[in-house]
């Protein structure tokens, strides 16, 4: 017993010491939070998450555990913390961070939320849990940037205090991943998934088929695969998903709130498809693979039935592989269909995918024909000609003008990877625009939101599809997301600088870009 005494007395004055520890000042309105949230104000304290931080949610609110479980899964690596999740009756309030979901604050949309932080507690409340789970990204950006680090850090985790009331602007905010001129594989496709979710991203538009290769196996035309899936840009083996594996790929995405956006290019665009089945070809013939990287010379046959028993096929089974009410359709650079054929096919083709009961997405070019008001048209091209006639048609548009949100264009004449046909495509160049303002006759409510297409004729690896992603994805995540009038690229660049630390823990291959002030991220530089 009077051996326990001394040691009693040393926890004693440790417990005395650390619940009468002052929060370090901090300075929430100097963080560098990408994107900007629409309303901050700062309270000039901090809270420090540690060993001892539960998590609280409603009692069986299940939605808020899954995001509960996400936010550990997120501060675990690099903290060595496993915070208790906790339910009680009302967590509002209590000790540490709570996760709740309330219909008072459906003024703020399925993706809005709000986040108080204080030097007892951190409340993140949302309508949706997609709010909340749009909030743990923000905390996670609030946390050092060694919080990216997949390797146990140093604390301390200290979080500055205040308060946030944030939603996007427009409801589509995405990126579009080429997985067919080069292949990549599951666990690439949901790497390249968490980067788009950590800038509160929710959509992943996946381009499936084209003349170098047919990405997904459709089990009523199993050739599709067999042939078309061996093949892509500079002769090299190709590849596809598996039914299984594309359920696997949508799941993922949806657990973090992202919907997949699956394409199937067409009528032009074809050659795997072509290669695969003679019998898809106008003159019966089927046609050789081609691992070049040029465009507009395929074209299914407009004028044979067995084309849209195809197609029919081929939606129909996508269809149910899609939660999404979006099923994209391509059309673009069809030069080698007859105008009038074009018009009559995507006319036909929109009725299939309408029957399948999901909506029509497609290239501008598909506003040549007569479009369904559900329908949505791309915007890519240097001229508009295109989605204006879709505008007139009432048709609403998908921003992603190559000249300002192509991720495949070079940054600069120099760049290693990329194309260029639609200029360089610098780092402030990407940010400093505004969706409503890039053409003249498309408005803001023409618009549903930003996709940043990522083409992939000269990239192979993960660390090519970081290199143009990053760091121009985070500017397009901001475009979609926050208020015009809070956008600026003289203070958007310094944020963006200082994610070069949190770049660096992730070892992300990102574009050192000489516009950019890269500095390291400091938390007593930021906070004095
Ligand atoms: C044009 S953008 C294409 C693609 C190319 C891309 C390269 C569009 C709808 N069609 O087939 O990969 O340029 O930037």
């Amino acid at each position: 017993m009077t051996k326990l005494k001394p040691l009693l007395f040393v926890l004693f004055i440790a417990l005395v010491f650390t619940s009468c520890k002052e929060p370090v000042p901090m300075d929430l309105a100097k963080e560098n939070l990408i994107p900007k949230p629409v309303k901050l104000e700062a309270t000039g304290s901090s809270f420090e998450w540690n060993k001892h931080t539960q998590i609280h949610i409603q009692t069986g609110n299940e939605e808020a555990k899954k995001i509960a479980n996400h936010l550990v899964e997120l501060i675990a690596p690099a903290t060595g913390f496993q915070p208790k999740i906790k339910e009680l009756k009302t967590p509002l309030g209590s000790r540490g961070i709570s996760l709740i979901l309330d219909d008072k604050f459906e003024k703020l949309g399925k993706e809005g939320y709000n986040l108080t932080i204080d030097p007892r507690k951190i409340s993140l409340q949302a309508y949706k849990a997609e709010g909340l789970y749009r909030g743990i990204q923000t905390i996670r950006q609030l946390l050092p940037a060694k919080i990216e680090s997949k390797k146990k850090q140093e604390g301390p985790w200290l979080i500055a205090s205040g308060n946030i009331e944030d939603y996007p602007q427009y409801g589509y905010r995405g990126a579009m991943l080429d997985v067919v001129r080069h292949f990549f594989d599951v666990d690439e496709v949901k790497q390249y998934i968490d980067y788009l979710a950590a800038y509160k991203m929710n959509v992943l538009h996946l381009h499936l088929t084209d003349d170098q290769g047919w990405r997904l196996e459709i089990k009523s035309w199993p050739k599709l695969t067999e042939i078309g899936g061996k093949t892509e840009v500079g002769g090299g083996e190709g590849g596809f998903y598996t039914q299984e594996q594309y359920k696997e790929i949508v799941q993922y995405a949806a657990d973090r709130f992202i919907t997949i956006v699956p394409e199937i290019d067409m009528p032009g665009h074809t050659n795997a498809a072509l290669a695969s089945y003679a019998e898809l070809n106008a003159d019966g013939k089927a046609r050789k693979a081609y691992t070049g990287t040029r465009v507009g010379f395929s074209t299914l046959a407009t004028n044979k039935e067995i084309t849209y028993k195809f197609i029919d096929d081929v939606i129909r089974e996508l269809a149910a592989l899609t939660p999404g009410e979006y099923i994209h359709i391509g059309g673009d650079e069809s030069h080698a269909t007859k105008k009038k054929d074009y018009i009559k096919f995507i006319e036909r083709v929109q009725k299939i995918v309408l029957a399948h009961n999901k909506k029509v997405m497609g290239w501008a070019d598909i506003a040549a024909a007569e479009l369904d008001k559900s329908a949505v048209a791309q915007f890519w091209q240097t001229k508009p000609k295109n989605a204006l006639k879709a505008v007139e048609q009432d048709v609403k548009i998908l921003m992603s003008p190559a000249t300002r949100a192509y991720m495949d264009m070079q940054y600069d004449s120099i760049s290693p990877l990329g194309l260029h046909w639609a200029g360089y495509l610098e780092v402030d160049k990407a940010y400093n625009w505004t969706l409503e303002g890039n053409v003249e006759g498309i408005d803001k409510e023409d618009i549903i939101g930003i996709e940043a297409p990522l083409w992939a004729e000269t990239i192979e690896t993960m660390d090519d599809i970081e290199y143009l992603t990053f760091p121009r994805l985070l500017g397009y995540a901001e475009l979609g997301w926050s208020p015009d009038q809070n956008n600026s690229w003289d203070e958007y660049k310094v944020r963006l600088g200082k994610q070069k630390t949190r770049f660096e823990f992730q070892e992300i291959n990102y574009y050192q870009s000489k516009l950019v002030p890269w500095a390291e991220e400091k938390q007593a530089e930021m906070k004095e």
